[in-house]
């Protein structure tokens, strides 16, 4: 199993924040001039760091990244001292997935989200680079928008299979379809961790997913854009811990 460093960054952080919550630093804005990227850049480093006391790692994807580029993670990772996984949902052939991956933990990536569904050998790729960097990598076995029930969730049994199977230090399930986690955490060795994005605005409650098996839970939207974010992250802490 790959991103035992990782796991052990990650719990550590929790304890000392007393949280299970990984903020998805999705905040963005259209970006057309090196003005709107600072204020972008800014604005993403501002929340982090007034959130970061409740946290227990920062999740980046495409709404930052795209906007910003790969060089906040250095800044992220410097001002608020949190494991940072890069959340490019890889998913392609094993070649440029591989390549994905080296730019990711280049940047200081610690962690990176693939779907599984693209199969063992595309995946393997992500593993290879990830061992090399000594990095982690997460597998999605399902998502949690209604979508995902047509084509991923029939799946969900094989697909954390072969995330067992791989090596991978854990997997993303959905807090919106509980049921969903508990018979993952069945399939998985106990080491492995089960990260689930859902909570607040894509409607499932702050600690269900923990509830149900999982180990952390992604939360985006209910933090970045409430009146009170500092306190938004505190409560749900709170009520994840
Ligand atoms: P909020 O809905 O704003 O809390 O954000 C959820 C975050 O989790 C976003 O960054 C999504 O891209 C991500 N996510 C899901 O919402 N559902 C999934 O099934 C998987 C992910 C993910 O891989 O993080």
């Amino acid at each position: 199993m790959i991103g035992k460093n990782f796991i052990d960054i990650i719990e550590q952080k929790a304890h000392q924040n007393k949280s299970r919550t990984i903020l998805a630093l999705d905040v963005t804005q259209d970006v057309k001039t090196h003005e709107d990227k600072r204020i972008l850049w800014n604005k993403a480093l501002n929340i982090a760091e007034l959130t970061s006391k409740y946290l227990a790692a920062i999740k980046v994807g495409y709404p930052l990244i795209l906007a910003t580029g790969l060089d906040i993670v250095g800044e992220l990772k410097q001002k608020t001292k949190l494991p940072i996984i890069g959340d490019f949902k890889i998913a392609d052939i094993g070649n440029t997935n591989k390549w994905i991956a080296r730019h990711a933990y280049n940047a200081g990536i610690d962690a990176l989200i693939v779907h599984a569904i693209i199969g063992e050998d595309a995946v393997k790729d992500v593993i290879k680079v990830a061992e090399e960097y000594n990095r982690a990598v997460f597998l999605l076995v399902s998502m949690s928008h209604p979508g995902a029930i047509k084509f991923i969730k029939p799946h969900i049994k094989e697909l954390t299979e072969l995330a067992v199977n791989v090596g991978a230090t854990g997997v993303i399930a959905p807090a919106t379809r509980p049921e969903e986690i508990k018979l993952v955490r069945e399939k998985l060795s106990d080491k492995m961790l089960i990260l689930s994005p859902g909570i607040g605005a894509q409607g499932a409650k702050a600690g269900i997913a923990i509830r149900n098996g999982a180990d952390f839970e992604i939360v985006g939207r209910r933090i970045y854009s409430s009146d009170d974010i500092e306190l938004s992250a505190k409560i749900i802490a709170q009520e994840n811990w």
